[in-house]
C-alpha cells in the first residue's frame, strides 16, 4: 500500500486527511487557501508614468561608464510598482527606454519574444538590421522585430540615439516558450535595403500621419489608427492616437493591458483612479480592467500598445464602454 493510501485509511478526521492530501501533493478544493475564481478582474498591476528626460539624463550618465560591449543593450526597463516584480511594465508587457553613442553597436541576438520599438531622438545614420535587412531608425519611426528575427542596431552618425521597446517577454515568461540566443559572428551580413516607406516592418512617421488624416474622428475630437502588424507581431496591438488641443480619448475597462507613449504633444492622462500630466516621449500604462481618458493640451500623436489580440484570439477580450 502506498504512503498516501495508508495515510488516508488511518485518518480520523478531515484534517487528518488534509496533511495526508499535501503530504501527497494533492489540495482539497474546498479547503484552499486562496480563491481561484472571482467576480471580475482583479490586477495588482498599477497605472503608472515614466519620464522621458529622466530615463535619458540617466542613460547618458550610465554612458559614460558603460558601453553597448559591456551591457549588451544600454536599456532601461520600466516596471510596475507591485509587489516584488522588477521587469513587467504590465502583466503580459515589458518596455525599455534604450540609448547607443555614436560609434556604438548593440551586438546581434535573437529570441521568441516579439520587439517593437518607436524611435525618439537621433541623427542619420542610426538603423537596425532585422534578418538581414537594414532599416533606417529615424525620429518618430515604428519598427518590428519579430519572433525568431536576428537583430542588431547601430549608430553611425554623431548625436546619441533613443529610443522605446515593447516587447511580450513576460507573456513569453508566463507561457514559458523562451529560446534565446547571441550570434557567434557578432554583425549580421547585410542582405537588403528596402525603401522605409513600403517595408512592413516600417511605419514612418509621415506614413502614419498621411494615412491617419483618412480615419474618422471620433467623439472625443480626436482619430485612431491601426497599424497593419499582425502578420509579424501577433501578440500585440499597435494603434496611433491623435489628439489635438483640447481633444480627448477614453475606453472602459479592458481585460487587455496597454502601454502609451507620447510622440509628439502634451496633456494629461486619468488613468483608472491616478491622474498624470505627459509629454514627449514619457510612457504611461495602464493595467488591465482600469479606465481610462487622455486629454492633449497642445496638438498630439500618441502610440497604444495592447495585448488585446492575444485576448480576443483566446476569447479573453471583454471591453465595457466609456464611463462618461
Ligand atoms: C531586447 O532584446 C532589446 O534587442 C531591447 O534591443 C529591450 C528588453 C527586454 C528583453 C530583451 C533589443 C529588451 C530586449
Amino acid at each position: 500500500m502506498s504512503e498516501i493510501r495508508a495515510g488516508v485509511e488511518a485518518a480520523r478526521t478531515l484534517d487528518d486527511l488534509y496533511a495526508v492530501f499535501a503530504e501527497g501533493r494533492l489540495t482539497a478544493g474546498w479547503h484552499k487557501k486562496r480563491p481561484s475564481l472571482w467576480r471580475e478582474p482583479r490586477t495588482e498591476f498599477r497605472p503608472n508614468r515614466w519620464r522621458y528626460a529622466d530615463a535619458a539624463a540617466a542613460m547618458d550618465k550610465a554612458g559614460e561608464w558603460m558601453s553597448t560591449e559591456d551591457a549588451e543593450r544600454r536599456n532601461l526597463l520600466m516596471f510596475n510598482p507591485v509587489g516584488d516584480n522588477d521587469y513587467d511594465t504590465v502583466r503580459t508587457i515589458v518596455t525599455a527606454y534604450q540609448m547607443i553613442q555614436p560609434g556604438e553597436y548593440a551586438r546581434s541576438h535573437r529570441h521568441t519574444a516579439n520587439a517593437m520599438r518607436l524611435i525618439l531622438d537621433g541623427e542619420e545614420g542610426v538603423y537596425t538590421v532585422v534578418d538581414g535587412v537594414k532599416l533606417p531608425m529615424r525620429p518618430g519611426d515604428f519598427l518590428l522585430t519579430p519572433n525568431w528575427a536576428w537583430h542588431s542596431h547601430y549608430n553611425e552618425g554623431t548625436a546619441k540615439a533613443y529610443w522605446i521597446d515593447f516587447l511580450d517577454v513576460p507573456l513569453v515568461h508566463r507561457l514559458e516558450p523562451m529560446f534565446a540566443e547571441n550570434l557567434a559572428a557578432v554583425h549580421q551580413t547585410v542582405e537588403a535595403e528596402p525603401d522605409p516607406e513600403t517595408c512592413p516592418l516600417v511605419f514612418t512617421r509621415a506614413r502614419v500621419v498621411a494615412e491617419m488624416a483618412g480615419q474618422p474622428v471620433r467623439p472625443g475630437g480626436g482619430r485612431r489608427l491601426v497599424l497593419p502588424t499582425q502578420g509579424h507581431v501577433p501578440t500585440l496591438s499597435v494603434t496611433y492616437v491623435e489628439l489635438p488641443a483640447g481633444a480627448s480619448d477614453a475606453a472602459g475597462r479592458s481585460t487587455a493591458s496597454r502601454i502609451f507613449v507620447a510622440t509628439s504633444g502634451a496633456g494629461v492622462a486619468r488613468l483608472g483612479d491616478r491622474a498624470f500630466d505627459w509629454t514627449r516621449g514619457d510612457v504611461f500604462c495602464l493595467p488591465s480592467w482600469h479606465d481610462f481618458e487622455i486629454r492633449a493640451t497642445s496638438d498630439a500623436l500618441l502610440v497604444e500598445v495592447s495585448d488585446e489580440p492575444t485576448l480576443r484570439l483566446l476569447g479573453f477580450l471583454r471591453e465595457e464602454p466609456p464611463i462618461r
